[in-house]
Order: structure tokens, then sequence, then C-alpha cells
């Protein structure tokens, strides 16, 4: 592990403009990824935070077809969509760039040619899947079949998302076209590939040796099952018509993989930063004193702890990542997130739903982040987080203090008096935070640090409730100015160390607290200069960083104006949360009507079959449960030829009280059946349905009499 770095580059995997994004990418990737970068840059670290869109690959061109338009409408249309939500949940990239942009297709190309020249590709004629009716090869997400390594029959060409195995598409069992469903044949075709296998001693040594200890097991494990597996040359080039061209001689109608291009995406977006802030490149991806960390999901761990370092080692002048801290899988109510079936919470409707909630999200998401195993994402927990935690803790704490500091004081901070034992205990405790939650930080247990964070507000919490300022007053205001004077400290440490998880509420806290407004905090940070003036003097003053909390005595200095109360967090009531439950259900039943298998017709029959059927309209008049039959009501029902028994599996969907009067269709002539007991003269016929929920055949009956013959 690299110590002391100058540098930080840090990289957010790239996503797909193949769709929106949603819950699962921001707690997997961007999250995690943001709270770092922010740390950094309030240790006053220099940090490049660098994403892009990923505009290749197989999921643009199928996305296309689907829709309709070309891949560039695609990716225009969702790289917007995906921009925004990033903005939208101050996800602070230095950089967001694209792959589609210039300064990728140079860069990429540039790479390809540099290995190329040096003849590190292997140039080879395979045998490749091709799909005869769509007349094209079957690359990547073109073709599923079962994966050879865990059996998951939905793998596609070149992975397998559920071990993560990278395969190449002739690895697939039982390969289907996903363009015409046909099984594809084999064609030859001349490709580039990298000799992974010449790289597994290095790749041994860098991470099974040099990552033993600071690798997350779950990235470090899929690491070791790969190299023990035996890496394989693997084809860098793709007969595709939509990515980057291949920049050699003979390679006309291929273009680079995706994932060949992609992560140098991550290079290019640095370039480009780097040219619109006046700096060099070079020295965050070049450098030994700069630390590399890839912000990841699971199912990008191969293409970030093999492909990408063999690609660099290969290209000779790059740095290897410091870590690469991938999460597992976050699923939704119990079931994994799907684009496809549209299981998810996209960001752009949450924030129609939870206006101005993005901490909320973000407080909830990191709480339950999937660091070490998959995890799950319910409402009710997302409901309990806010009203217990951010409302009843953080938010409770920080009203307290800014109620009482506006009522006792007119909003301005209290001289404190002698600080008794409890007080410096509070403050010593308080300086305590900044490293113990930058400890969990720098070890990339977001969750972790997470509750540290909260304990903070635990800890002002339980001062006050302790000290009582709200009793003390009326005896001993001198000792309240005192108290108030140490909750204030606690306030503005929170409203610090706060911006990494929760950068909304940390805004709107420091207005609240004016701290960006205090002349005199420029005094507490010593680096005032008595002859500025209060401009000069705020203009200067650096605001407040991580590592002050510890060594600064006070915070917010007494004489200092803040503001008034507002709410930082609102409680979120039952109806919110039944209404985003109720939300899903109707997708799960969208996608159960989506993949409704409709009942095969059944064999011909004959009219004379049919007449023999003898069907009446009826009428419900009694009815009752079958005792000890969850799903069985006993009926008495007017066929207009007669008032008979019949028993009926409607228990499930109806109440005996609910039925009685309801016009039904009745088959007469069923032979009688003993049903526990009671002999069923009859049938009710029904239908069900999507959710299962049966329904009475109700033919249009108004002013037909029981007993009418239905033919
Ligand atoms: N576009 C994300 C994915 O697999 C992929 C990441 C690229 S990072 C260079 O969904
Ligand atoms: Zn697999």
């Amino acid at each position: 592990m690299l110590q002391d770095p100058k540098r930080y580059t840090v990289t957010a995997a790239l996503p797909y403009t193949n769709g929106p994004i949603h819950i699962g990418h921001l707690a997997g990737v961007y999250v995690p990824g943001d709270i770092y970068s922010r740390y950094l840059r309030l240790q006053g670290r220099d940090v490049a935070f660098i994403c892009g869109s990923d505009e290749h690959g197989v999921a643009i061109s199928m996305k296309a077809k689907k829709e309709g338009i070309t891949p560039q409408q695609v990716i225009d249309k969702y790289h917007a969509i995906i921009k925004q939500s990033f903005t939208d949940f101050g996800i602070s990239f230095d950089n967001y760039s694209r792959t589609s942009a210039k300064v990728h297709h140079d860069t990429a190309s540039e790479f390809f040619k540099k290995l190329y020249d040096a003849g590190q590709f292997i140039e080879e004629v395979t045998e490749q899947l091709y799909d005869e009716k769509a007349d094209q090869f079957l690359a990547d997400r073109f073709v599923i079949g079962t994966c050879p390594k865990c059996g998951n029959e939905e793998a596609y060409g070149d992975q397998c998302e559920r071990c993560g195995s990278s395969l190449n598409a002739t690895d697939l069992i039982n390969p289907k076209s996903t363009i015409t469903g046909t099984t594809p044949i084999l064609r030859s075709t001349k490709h580039w590939f990298l000799p992974l296998d010449q790289y597994d001693t290095f790749l041994r040594e860098w991470i099974l040796e040099g990552h033993k200890s600071d690798w997350k097991p779950n990235v470090f494990g899929q690491v070791k099952s790969w190299l023990d597996d035996g890496l394989k040359p693997r084809a860098v080039t793709r007969d595709l018509d939509w990515g980057i061209p291949v920049p050699v001689e003979g390679a006309e109608g291929k273009v680079l993989y995706v994932w060949f291009d992609a992560p140098i995406g991550y290079i290019s977006s640095t370039k480009e930063w780097a040219a619109r802030e006046g700096k060099d490149w070079e020295p965050y991806w070049k450098s030994e004193d700069t630390k590399l960390v890839h912000f990841i999901g699971k199912d990008n761990i191969v293409f970030h702890c093999i492909i990408f370092p063999a690609m660099l080692k290969a290209e000779g002048s790059y740095i290897m990542p410091d870590n690469v801290p991938a999460n597992e899988f976050l699923n939704l109510e119990g079931n994994k997130l799907s684009t496809s079936k549209n299981w998810a919470v996209w960001l752009h409707e949450y924030l129609l739903d939870f206006p101005g909630q993005q901490d909320v999200l973000r407080y909830a998401l990191t709480s339950n982040a999937p660091e070490t195993k998959d995890n799950d994402f319910t409402w009710k927990d997302f409901q309990a987080r806010n009203n217990n935690e951010l409302v009843a803790i953080f938010g409770n704490f920080i009203n307290r203090v800014v109620v009482l500091t506006n009522k006792y004081y007119e909003g301005v901070v209290p001289q404190p008096n002698d600080f008794s034992d409890v007080d410096e205990a509070t403050l010593t405790e308080m300086r305590a935070y900044p490293a113990v939650i930058a400890s969990s930080i720098e070890r990339y247990r977001f969750r972790e640090a997470l509750v540290e964070l909260m304990n903070l507000a635990r800890l002002g919490n339980k001062y006050l409730a302790d000290e009582e300022p709200w009793k003390v007053i009326k005896d001993n205001p001198e000792r309240v100015k005192t108290q108030m004077y140490v909750a204030l400290q606690i306030a503005a440490a929170l409203a610090v160390l706060s911006e990494p998880f929760l950068p909304f509420t940390a805004a709107k806290l420091k207005g609240m607290l004016k701290m960006d407004e205090a002349p005199e905090a420029v005094s507490v940070l010593g680096i005032v200069d008595e002859t500025l003036s209060f401009n000069d003097a705020r203009d200067s003053q650096r605001k407040l960083g991580w590592n002050d909390i510890t060594i600064k005595t006070n915070l917010i200095p007494a004489n200092h104006q803040i503001g008034q109360a507002e709410l930082l967090f609102a409680k979120i009531e039952d109806e919110e949360i039944i209404k985003q439950v109720e939300k899903l259900e109707a997708t799960k039943l969208a996608n159960k009507a989506d993949n409704k298998v409709v009942e095969p017709q059944k064999n011909l029959i004959t009219y004379e079959d049919f007449s023999k059927m003898d069907i009446r309209t009826g009428t419900i008049i009694e009815a009752s449960k079958m005792p000890k039959a969850n799903k069985l009501l006993v009926l008495k029902v007017d066929t207009g030829i007669d008032v008979r028994t019949i028993v009926s599996g409607i228990a499930e969907s109806f109440t005996p009280e609910e039925i009685v009067g309801k016009r039904v269709t009745v088959l007469v002539n069923l032979a009688p059946r003993n049903l526990r007991g009671v002999e069923s003269q009859g049938m009710i016929l029904m239908t069900q349905q999507p959710d299962g929920k049966l329904v009475f055949i109700n033919p249009d009956t108004d002013g037909v009499d029981n007993g009418e013959v239905i033919s």
C-alpha cells in the first residue's frame, strides 16, 4: 500500500449509456468513490476524481435496435440523463467525460497502436460465433449461453455476471444469438489477442504477494481464482460496427473490444480534465507517488485487476492501482436489481418522490452498502434510517443547538466560562473523531465510517441531555454559556465531517452556522493577517479542513453570529413508503404479464362435445367458509332450476360476505363430488388476474333470470 501519496487518481466505473442509473450504481460504486474523494479533498490532498460515460459495446447497439434509433442517439440520450443524476446526487467528479469523445478515440487508438507496434498482441485467425440469419459475428452480449464455470444459463459472450468470469464466446455451452435466437455457426475471422497468460507471474507478484493484506477479500479471492484457473489470451478487437475502429492495416470492419477501450477512458478523462485545469495529466497516471484507486462493482473485478493492469504493464509507462475496493451487489426488496425488468429505484424518479432528499438516500445506501456481501435495500429500512437516525439523532441535535443559541443569545455564540471535566472530556472525544472516521475511510469501510460520524452526533445529543441547559438557564446562565459553546463546537465538527457522506446536509448546516462567514474564524485558523480587510480575511480563509477539528481549539468562535434553525431532515411517513412498495408491486405484475406464458389451446372438441355441457346463469344466495379448509367456500346457488350447494375454491380471493348476491355462471350438469364431506353439485366458472386473484365470469346478465342457458 502506497504510504503518504503526493496525489490521488480516483476512478469510478464508467456507466454504460444504455439506460439510466439506479440505486445499485450509487451504492456499489459512486457514493463510495465520492465519500473517498471528498474526504481526501478535506484533508487538503491533490485529488482527481475521474469518470465518464461508457458509450461503446454491444449493450449500446442492442439498445439502439430495441428503441429503433441510432447508437449515437442512445448515448446522447443516456449520457445526459446519467450525468444529470450524478450532479443531482452530489457525486463530485473532477471530470465526467464520455468515450465517444475525440480525446478518448485518440487516446485509445494510440494505446492500441503502441502495443501493436511493440508486438504485444497475438494476431490470429480463429473460429468465432456467427449468426447466419443476422449475417454478423456474435460478440459479447450478442450471444448468451451457459457459463462453463458456474452453469449460469444467461452468461454473455465476454463475461458471466454471476461468477464474474471473463469468457470467450466460444466457451459458452449451448450458445444462442440474442439477435435472432438462432444457434450460431463458427466462421473464421482475424483478431488481435492480448496474451494475458504472459502476465501471470507479474499479476501474482503484484497482487497475490503485494496486496494480500490490503485488498478486500472478495476482490483478492476472485483474482486468485482466475490466476489459479490459468489465464488465456484474450481478443481485444471485435467484428462490430459500433466502437473505436482498430487503427491498423487489415482491420476494416473491426473495432476495439469495449473492455479494452473503456478503462483507457479513465486516462482520456484525466487528460481532458488536466487540459482544462492547466495541469499535467501524466503524474496522475505515471508517477509512483500517485495513489490510483478504482471504485467498481464486483462484476468488473476481472477487467480492473487483470486485463487493464496487463494492458498498462504491456504499455510500460503507467502505474498500477493501489487498490480496487469493489463492492458486491445491492438487491431491491429481496430481488436482484434489473434494468431490463425495471426492478430498480431510478435516481431521476427518486427525486420526483423525495425532492431535496438526496442525502437520505446516500445515507441509507451507505449504511447498508454491499461492501463485503450482497445486501438488500428495502423501503422500510430507508424510512427507519431517516426517521430513527437522521431526524432523531443528527437533525434533533442540530435543531436544539441552533434554537437554544437563538433563544438565549439571539444567535451569537456565547463566550464560554471555565470548562468542567465533562466539557473537557466531551471536547476531547469530539477532537478524536477525524482520526476515527479517517481510519475507516482509508480502509474503504464507509459503512463503519458513517456509524462513527453518527456517534459524533450521539455525543452531542448525550451532552445536551446530560447537561440540560434548558433547566440550568434558570439558576446558572453563566454555566449555560459554556454548555452552548461546547455544543456549537460539536455542531461545527459535524458540518465538516459529514460533508463526504451528506454533502447537501453539510452545506445547509454550514449555512445555518454561517461558518463560511466568520472572519473571526480566520483568526481561529491562525492564518489571519491583521492588515487584511474583512473580505480579504474571509476570502483568504481556508474552509475548515478535516484535521482542523482535532487541532483547532474553537471551530466556531465566541461572538460569531449564527443563523436561524431550519429542519435538516423531515420525517418520512408510512404513506410515502407504501406508495413506493406498491410501485414495485405494479412492476412485478407488469413483469409477470410480460413474462406470462399463455396456456396453450387444448385439443379440439366437436360441437357435440360442447353441447353436453349445461351452463346457466345463477345467483349466490348464501356463502360460508368450509371448516379447516383455507381455500374453500360452501355456497348456496340459485340456478333457476333449483337452489343447490356448490363448493368453490375461492376463499383466498373473496370473503363469504362480499359474494352473497353475486351473479355467476354455473356448469350445472357436472357430476356431484364429495368435498370434505359436503356434496358439491356443479361448478362456478372463474378466471384469474395477473396477481392470481380469482374473478367471476359475469356475462352481462342485467334483466336475465337465473336458469337461462348460456351457449
Ligand atoms: N461500463 C460498467 C458495467 O459493466 C462498465 C464499466 C466500465 S469501467 C471502465 O456495467
Ligand atoms: Zn459463471
